[in-house]
């Protein structure tokens, strides 16, 4: 039988008392997720930046299991495009998410494979469910300050990379005029399914 436990995650620099696993993303893992090509290679090239990182804290990864962390996502651009995470659905796709806001400006893109779109924005205390369906990513905006969230979702949820390798979201969050817009994709189109 488990035993309760706690973690710190003290403001104002958040960082957790106890982290189990750190995975820190670089540009070169998001190949053909950036609209601006040119730019992805040369900056690849120049150095290979780091996008995010997480922090989780490690649970078995079953039903009725929660899998918390936090995510930090790092400010920059691509192009025109602010840095994100990966993103991805849940390959239980009936399982859901919450995020808490801690730190930073940016903004969840968000759809499901019904072909609804979703784009919430985020700042500090903002509470956000990501419903069961939606694949989800996390965007920062800020010039120079981490978007910093506390995630929490079913141990049993898993996550499928690949359809958003293959497809996209449907939406970009870019700067244009100097201001965050959210634009459509151009190169998005469905995935192909492996035949049953
Ligand atoms: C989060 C994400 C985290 C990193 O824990 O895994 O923000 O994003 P990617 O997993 O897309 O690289 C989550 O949504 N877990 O389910
Ligand atoms: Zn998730």
């Amino acid at each position: 039988m488990d035993q309760p436990f706690t973690f710190t995650l003290p403001f104002p620099d958040l960082v957790p008392s106890r982290v189990d696993n750190h995975i820190q993303r670089r540009l070169s893992a998001m190949r053909g997720q950036f609209l601006d090509q040119k730019a992805y290679e040369e900056m690849v090239a120049a150095g290979d930046p780091l996008l995010y990182e997480v922090y989780e804290i490690h649970r078995p990864e079953v039903e009725g299991e929660m899998l918390m962390g936090i995510s930090v996502v790092h400010p920059g651009k691509v192009g025109d495009e602010f840095y994100m995470t990966k993103g991805h659905f849940h390959t239980v796709l009936d399982t859901a998410e919450v995020y808490y806001v801690l730190k930073g400006e940016g903004c969840m893109v968000m759809e499901t494979p019904e072909g609804d779109a979703h784009v919430e924005m985020l700042s500090p205390g903002k509470v956000l469910y990501v419903p069961p369906r939606w694949a989800h990513r996390s965007v920062c905006t800020g010039r120079q300050e981490d978007l910093v969230t506390f995630f929490i979702y079913p141990g049993n949820a898993g996550h499928d990379y690949g359809t958003i390798e293959q497809q996209g979201f449907r939406k970009l969050v870019v700067e244009k005029d100097g201001r965050v817009a959210v634009v459509d994709n151009p190169r998005w189109q469905p995935a192909q399914k492996e035949a049953a």
